[in-house]
């Protein structure tokens, strides 16, 4: 930053501070650590030639004001069974989990062998860890011990839309039927190869599944590539946030209408201050299994990956990470739509699929309260674990727990 810019962030940040009421005046309470820098005092002791009294950090802590209600930590807790580490086997991206009667269900991508990547001149060659894969299906009496009880839905024959991988799942259930979302691929799998959503529909958890004839939700057709090598960071226009991929399908039934949340990927896709340039979309049907229509407020969020999301007192609740500079954050729309910042949080846990409970009004983490989520051993292969939210931290804090 050079001298001049310098200073005309300085009368900048003075005139914000007579906008926003230089609250140390004016009695408003300021968090605390605006209170201490407004004393004009350097954290190295010495005066401060900033006349506004505040530091930067400071004026932006004047909008740090929501409490701790949304905030938590989370423990991961292995699982054991069928879903624990085994060698030559990826499970990963688990379901939100259900209960139907006395047992537990959750549904989850699994694929056997190692992937070599793109340009191997083989095209039958598994290109990701979720390449080639199906979606199977487990049970627990107790959340913890799961049993692998099989294949829920499989590729397609060649030619159809989902003959190459059919993958990351997430399950809806509704007046007695059972709704399966996930990702579908057709070979060839290259780098530029759009993929899609589908859906496949039960009577039963336990199948069988009828795939419906179409994908559900497809990328935006806006972007233009640049040039036939197959790179998917040429492009002479990027188009919308989901030009490329449309991933992580979630299913809701929220205000009598089917919102299906999911994460775009965009042609071009660039590096932010945040890191990779992720944002998430809205599509709502008034039937199950469609027609879905695309928000015309998408993308709902600028940052995250795996989409999680919970019903809260008649608005939706999402935990963002890894991507963008909204990751690891818990965020509520009141009407399912217009995300607000509730909580920075530390290391969520990743791919989480929820545990849908029927009591997710009691409180803002209820919904968030334990689920499944993958993690990579030795090896990279990948495998289930469960998460617990941890509220210790935040208990001892407030006194409602012995601080040791
Ligand atoms: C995951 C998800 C989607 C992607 C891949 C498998 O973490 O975002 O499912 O396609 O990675």
């Amino acid at each position: 930053m050079n001298w001049k810019t310098r200073n005309s962030r300085r009368s900048f940040l003075t005139s914000l501070a007579v906008v926003t009421g230089a609250s140390a005046f004016s009695g408003i309470p300021l968090p605390a650590a605006a209170e201490s820098s407004a004393s004009g005092t350097t954290s190295s002791g010495s005066s401060s030639p900033n006349t506004s009294g505040l530091s930067a950090a400071s004026i932006r802590a004047l909008n740090y004001t929501k409490g701790p209600e949304w905030f938590c930590s989370f423990d991961i807790i292995p699982t054991g069974g069928d879903l624990a580490f085994e060698e030559g086997i990826h499970r990963r991206d688990p379901s939100a989990v259900i209960k139907v009667g006395d047992f537990f269900y959750v549904w989850y991508t699994k694929s056997p062998g190692m992937s070599s990547g793109f340009g191997t001149g083989d095209p039958a060659k598994k290109v990701f860890p979720w390449d080639l894969s199906e979606v199977w299906y487990a049970t627990s009496k107790d959340g913890f011990l799961w049993k692998e009880q099989g294949l829920a839905v499989g590729r397609g024959p060649a030619g159809s839309f989902d003959d190459r991988s059919v993958f990351t799942a997430e399950v809806l259930v509704h007046n007695g039927k059972y709704y399966l979302v996930y990702q579908v691929v057709q070979a060839p799998y290259l780098n530029r190869t759009k993929n899609k959503i589908a859906m496949a529909v039960a009577d039963s958890p336990d199948g069988p599944w009828k795939k419906l004839p179409q994908p559900l939700l497809e990328p935006s057709d806006t972007g233009e590539w640049l040039g036939a090598v197959d790179n998917r960071f040429l492009v002479k226009k990027k188009g919308t946030f989901d030009s490329h991929k449309v991933h992580d399908p979630c299913l809701m039934f929220y205000k009598d209408q089917f919102w299906l949340y999911y994460k775009g990927e965009r042609m071009g896709e660039q590096m932010t201050f945040g890191g990779r340039e992720i944002a998430w979309g809205v599509a709502i049907a008034d039937n199950p299994e469609g027609p879905y229509i695309k928000s015309k407020f998408n993308p709902v969020t600028n940052s995250g990956h795996e989409v999680m999301v919970w019903p809260y007192r008649g608005g939706i609740a999402a935990l963002l990470s890894t991507d963008g500079p909204e990751k690891n954050t818990i965020q509520y729309a009141k009407d399912g739509i217009n995300f607000e910042i509730e909580a920075v949080i530390n290391r969520p846990p990743e791919a989480g699929g929820l545990f849908r409970t029927p009591d997710s009004d009691k409180g803002p983490l209820e919904g968030l309260r334990w689920g499944l989520c993958h993690s990579f051993g030795p090896g990279g292969w990948g495998y289930i674990q469960r998460f617990e939210v941890d509220e210790r931290l935040k208990d001892e804090i407030m006194g409602k727990r012995k601080y040791e």
